[in-house]
């Protein structure tokens, strides 16, 4: 008897315009060369409410669901796919570039909350003039110096760790934020952004979300000067 088709995977996603997690999620499944189908509910809306506890247990996005499978929040999407569609690798063959990586990506799950909390991904956003206050230069300062940890020690002027990693993923909403306010960066801080606008993934994503058509008005912060 011929096996069923597999169903493809179904990451439920926030607004692309703003959601960070959903971003990362997403990326990882392309970089593994997997088309999920993506359902998007607008955050912030009835709607979110109404549809967020058929999908999620903890009422957050991302979730993966395979089958009967459900898998939720963003990190444990990247590994659980990076198992499970393992023809690309998402981490470096090199255990100390691995333990780097995975010491990376663990770092921004749990923190950059000044950055994070401050300035919103939004991929709508043109260096946007904001007021910085120490906590977020102290994360901004944080993320630049692993950066050029990570690439020196890879010998990399592309990827954090020479090939794309999950590490990557995790911080290409970080990229989507030093591109939407006006910071003072590093040239090799920039070379790093410039190398993840130039991926067709992250590009589709942002085009994307640029024709959205909802706007949360937290997540909107700083002057518009380019826009
Ligand atoms: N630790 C989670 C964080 C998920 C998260 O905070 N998602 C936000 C969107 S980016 C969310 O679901 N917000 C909607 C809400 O809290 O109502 C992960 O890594 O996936």
């Amino acid at each position: 008897m011929a096996a069923a088709p597999q169903e493809p995977p179904l990451l439920i996603c926030g607004n692309r315009n703003y959601s960070s997690w959903s971003l990362r999620a997403w990326l990882v499944l392309r970089k593994a060369a997997v088309d999920p189908e993506v359902v998007v509910l607008p955050m912030d809306t009835p709607e979110f409410e109404a549809r967020i506890g058929d999908y999620s247990p903890t009422r957050r996005v991302p979730v993966l669901r395979m089958g009967s499978e459900c898998i939720w929040d963003s990190l444990a999407i990247a590994e659980t796919v990076s198992e499970r569609f393992g023809d690309v690798p998402l981490w470096p063959e090199d255990p100390q570039l691995r333990a780097l990586g995975r010491a990376m990506a663990a770092e921004m799950h749990s923190g950059f909350s000044a950055l994070r909390e401050a300035l919103p991904m939004n991929c709508r956003a043109r260096q946007r003039s904001v007021e910085v206050s120490p906590p977020v230069s102290k994360d901004i300062q944080r993320i630049e110096a692993l950066w050029a940890q990570a690439r020196q020690q890879s010998d990399s002027s592309g990827w954090l760790l020479g090939d794309f990693s999950i590490a990557d993923a995790m911080f290409a909403p970080v990229v989507l934020r030093f591109r939407a306010y006006a910071l003072d960066l590093s040239d090799t801080t920039r070379s790093y952004c410039d190398h993840w606008l130039k991926d067709e993934d992250l590009q589709h994503w942002i085009g994307l979300g640029e024709q959205e058509p909802w706007v949360i008005d937290h997540e909107e912060v700083g002057e518009p000067t380019l826009e």
